[in-house]
């Protein structure tokens, strides 16, 4: 059996940062989007990280979704060898709390864009590798849809699960 193409490449600057990967990869996983990931650090293996950024579009990878905590240089450096679209999450990580890695990866010079989930956001990240995979692929964009209107779902339910409170009224919507 031969392993489908990735589609979004993770990358994280530790192993450290692990836990992050598996949130991404669940929900990758749930829409059907081939994903790898990787170890690669901008200031302790730069590298790997240029030579997998500068190979990654020939491979198949279409988003590159970069993980980081502390002075969090690798999604800016990774932009900086590919064309690639680069997500980057700030994680808690040391005495700022992911405060220093979300700077790191906005704070870009002119030129090299990145775009930035919120500390900690692995998620978010997720979802939006999603949204723009969905763009060029008619299954991605019918499952997230899905994906979407299931969340919808559950949080219009959760209204029912606020205990005592007094609750606003259905026809208020
Ligand atoms: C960053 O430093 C990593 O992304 C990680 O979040 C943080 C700590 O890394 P370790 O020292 O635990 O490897 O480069």
């Amino acid at each position: 059996m031969t392993a489908k193409t990735s589609l979004v490449g993770i990358v994280l600057g530790s192993r450290s940062d692990v836990e992050h990967a598996k949130k991404i990869s669940a929900i990758l996983n749930e829409l059907d989007i081939p994903h790898e990931v990787t170890v690669a650090s901008a200031h302790r293996t730069p590298g790997d990280v240029s030579s997998y950024s500068l190979k990654a579009m020939d491979r198949g990878i279409r988003v590159i979704i970069a993980i980081a905590g502390l002075s969090a240089a690798l999604p800016g450096v990774i932009a900086a060898h590919t064309i690639l679209p680069v997500i980057g999450v700030p994680v808690v990580s040391g005495s700022l709390a992911g405060l220093d890695a979300l700077l790191s990866i906005t704070q870009m010079p002119p030129g090299v864009p990145v775009a930035s989930v919120g500390i900690n956001g692995s998620r978010n990240a997720a979802l939006l590798a999603a949204r723009m995979i969905s763009q060029s692929d008619e299954k991605t964009l019918s499952r997230l849809t899905e994906w979407l209107k299931n969340q919808e779902k559950k949080t219009k339910a959760s209204r029912d699960e606020l205990e005592d409170l007094p609750k606003v009224p259905a026809d208020a919507f």
